[in-house]
């Protein structure tokens, strides 16, 4: 499992990343010129706005009739003139700094090719590079390590005496660094926010700092200005940290926390400690955490190529399973590196890597499907811990999400748009037509509700998990006004960012009852059922959301096209090949269009074809999640060789060579599209079975994989040949009745507290 290169990296988007949830770096492994990019999760511009959204509540039911009644033009002006929040925009995530190392002064030249190897081994979390230099070799080995709260960098050199460098720590803006020591740096900064009319005041906003530690064994290191400078040394460690005056009680930065002072609480520790101990714990806890997955698809015969060559053969047309199953596992490696403890925010549009001080949609949360997407590999591929972090910040969000359902949508609960921030933003952003999208809320807490089908953890249901799950039915049950057909509708609604046209010629987003909005609302409130049920809620409660879900507008096929049709009406679409498509969210993520629904199954699939065609033909977009998403769709519709072709079209081409996803540019989001729609193919437990290999392509003829979930907290490994189940194993945390499936096969099968069951091809027992 490891990604690896003959040469340094050309550019950002062929660096290689490490994370602990918290920091995160980017190393190029230039040999005379080293750079190595930082972040720390939480610096972002700008501030908490509470008062941005706008107060709507006297002119919300005259929007809603006017929706509803189909006079849309003045229902959208309307919504322009008293929907919109102030500020219309956040600003942007920004990175830390950067390191420099500077060697040029030992030699000019090149190592040659042969000598050079740059990697990134995925199970221990440690990118290498190694090179041949005058005769010596060079290895430098970069981490960032969760239990040490930091990230570690390692200059060696095999002959002693032969290492002398510059290493530099700077920021391209408001910050400054300096020598807090002989042996130590120290970065101190505030971001200085510029005027800009749609965004929050300018200022003197987030503090932050970095600390720097060096130690060489040999020869001499001293600082000066913002460096280190060793010479003649045999090695040089440096242990870096970070952070900022970010108050996640708060979402806001906060004047009581001195940045520098975290640092040197975090790095004293760590001045006692031997490299090779913080090694050794590095590798212990990530390697317990990654390794839980294994997956092979017979021998991957091309490990000995490097990374950017595989992927270059599979662009020119060849196929490469090995690639894929990498691709796999660096998603998994991506969530660890960006939403776990020690971090406290979820993963952001770019993970927790950014290098732009105004990043592409500022890298921020994008609630219409990006940070969902996010986490759509987390419980299947056992990694439910990085759910935490989303968890704990959508609880967070019900605070100013009371707001914006109160002052906006003139309802109870809470809820956010299309997008937030580390501030909490939950108005109405980036403008009424684009930026409605009410329903946001409800689908973030539906993560909440499968943390706890995966896991079956009844405090986190009760504690954690019910409490923002029923103040967002409450928010949707305020918010659904009837229709004229007396069904229950979600207005102002949106397809997200997808727009329709009424026969006048006139195109809108803003409508009412947009499909995805009802189901997403029936996905809630049945889950909310659920829990409720569980914990013994207030009867009254479920009942009235029972009687909601009678009345909600149903699926529907459209006579025009036979798809699943996106608006609450058969309207004309604008962009027959958008990137969203959002009416399938019913096939995934949700679980209401199944094999037991077969005219929407049908229809789902009519969906993706005219998507498909209409994009290659321009009349769309395709982007790197938008294809992760189809492969999601494709394996729902147990559609195994189109999923795989879809993974190869991706890699095709949206995969870049330290094989990050390109929207473009950089959007993590595919990457962990990618990863969940390749166990969505092996593995689906969402309709009430645990269903094994439902879209296993012809080409993955043989292969292993263990340690996925099922719902349940059931723990699968599989075993296929000649396209065969050949072996299943099921574990389960309690005693449990399950039922499997393998094509038309079915069982039903008792699995025993903490007991391996093992079955054959046929679903029978089989002693293990
Ligand atoms: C949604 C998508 C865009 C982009 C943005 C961050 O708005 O429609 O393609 O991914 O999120």
């Amino acid at each position: 499992m490891v990604l690896w290169y003959r040469q340094p990296a050309a550019d950002w988007n062929e660096a290689l990343p490490v994370g602990n949830g918290r920091l995160g770096a980017m190393v190029f492994g230039d040999v005379i010129h080293e750079h190595i990019q930082l972040n720390e999760e939480s610096i972002w511009a700008g501030m908490k706005m509470p008062g941005a959204d706008a107060d709507a509540r006297q002119y919300l039911p005259v929007i809603q009739q006017k929706l509803l009644n189909g006079e849309i033009k003045e229902a959208m002006e309307l919504s322009e003139k008293h929907l919109r929040s102030n500020p219309m925009r956040i600003r942007s995530y920004q990175p830390l700094g950067d390191i420099y190392i500077d060697m040029s002064g030992k030699s000019r030249s090149l190592p040659k090719r042969e000598s050079y190897r740059r990697e990134l081994n995925l199970e221990t979390g440690i990118a290498t590079t190694t090179f041949s230099l005058g005769g010596n070799t060079f290895t430098r080995e970069v981490f960032a390590s969760a239990p040490g709260n930091i990230i570690v960098i390692r200059l060696a050199s095999a002959q002693p005496g032969k290492l002398t460098f510059r290493l530099s720590l700077s920021r391209e803006q408001d910050a400054s660094v300096m020598p807090s020591a002989a042996d130590e740096l120290i970065m101190t900064g505030q971001i200085t926010d510029l005027p800009d009319a749609d965004v929050c005041p300018p200022g003197l906003h987030m503090k932050f700092a970095a600390k720097i530690w060096g130690k060489n064994r040999g020869g001499t290191l001293q600082t000066v200005n913002n460096s280190f400078y060793v010479e003649n040394a045999d090695e040089a460690v440096f242990y870096l940290t970070a952070a900022t005056d970010y108050n996640f009680n708060l979402l806001d930065y906060d004047r009581n926390i001195n940045p520098l002072k975290i640092c040197a609480d975090i790095l004293s520790p760590v001045k006692s400690k031997s490299f090779e101990d913080i090694k050794t714990a590095h590798i212990a806890d990530h390697s317990a955490m990654f390794n839980r997955v294994r997956f092979t698809l017979g021998e991957d015969n091309r490990s000995d190529i490097p990374t950017d060559q595989r992927l270059k053969a599979v662009k020119e047309g060849g196929e490469d399973k090995g690639l894929a199953i990498l691709q796999f596992q660096y998603g998994r490696y991506l969530l660890m590196g960006s939403s776990r403890a020690p971090g406290i925010l979820p993963a952001n549009l770019q993970g927790i890597w950014n290098k732009d001080m105004a990043a592409a949609w500022n890298s921020d949360f994008h609630t219409n499907i990006n940070i969902q997407m996010n986490y759509w590999p987390a419980e299947v591929c056992n990694l439910p811990e990085t759910v935490i972090p989303l968890s704990n910040f959508i609880n967070r969000l019900r605070e100013p999400g009371r707001v914006t359902a109160q002052k906006t949508y003139n309802s109870k609960g809470w809820t956010v748009n299309h997008l937030t921030d580390v501030f909490g933003r939950t108005s109405i952003c980036d403008g009424v037509g684009w930026g409605t999208f009410p329903m946001a809320g409800p689908w973030l807490v539906l993560h909440q509700w499968e943390h706890f089908l995966f896991t079956q953890d009844r405090e986190y249901l009760k504690n954690e998990a019910w409490p923002s799950m029923k103040e967002s039915a409450d928010f949707v049950l305020g918010f659904l006004i009837k229709d004229k057909n007396g069904q229950w509708v979600t207005a102002p609604s949106n397809s997200p960012e997808n727009r329709y046209k009424l026969p006048d010629g006139g195109v809108y987003n803003l409508t009412y009852g947009a499909t995805m909005d009802i189901q997403i609302v029936r996905e809630l409130l049945n889950a909310c059922i659920k829990a409720g049920e569980i914990l013994g809620e207030d009867k009254r409660f479920l009942a009235q959301m029972k009687a909601v879900l009678k009345d909600l507008p149903p699926n529907r096929v459209s006579a025009r096209y036979g798809i699943v049709q996106e608006w609450i009406e058969d309207y004309e679409e604008v962009e027959p090949g958008h990137r969203h498509m959002s009416q399938l969210f019913g096939l995934h993520p949700g679980t209401q269009i199944t094999a037991a629904t077969p005219e929407l199954f049908v229809a789902a699939k009519k969906t993706i074809e005219r998507r498909q065609t209409y994009a290659a033909k321009g009349q769309g977009s395709t982007t790197g999640w938008s294809k992760a998403w189809m492969i999601n769709f494709l394996a729902r519709l147990k559609d195994g060789n189109a999923a795989w072709n879809k993974i190869i079209e991706m890699q095709r081409e949206k995969i870049l060579n330290n094989l990050f996803d390109t929207h473009p540019p950089f959007q993590i989001d595919g990457n962990f599209g990618l990863t969940a729609g390749i166990a969505e193919m092996l593995l689906q437990s969402h309709a009430g079975e645990i269903e094994l290999l439902p879209a296993l392509p012809d080409a993955w003829k043989e292969g292993t994989i263990s340690g996925l979930k099922a719902r349940g907290n059931i723990e699968v490994e599989m075993k296929w040949e000649n396209n065969r189940l050949k072996t299943v194993v099921l574990q389960s945390a309690e005693n449990k009745t399950v039922i499997v499936r393998y094509g038309n096969l079915k069982a039903r099968h008792q699995l025993k507290k903490g007991e391996l069951l093992m079955l054959d091809g046929s679903l029978k027992i089989k002693s293990v």
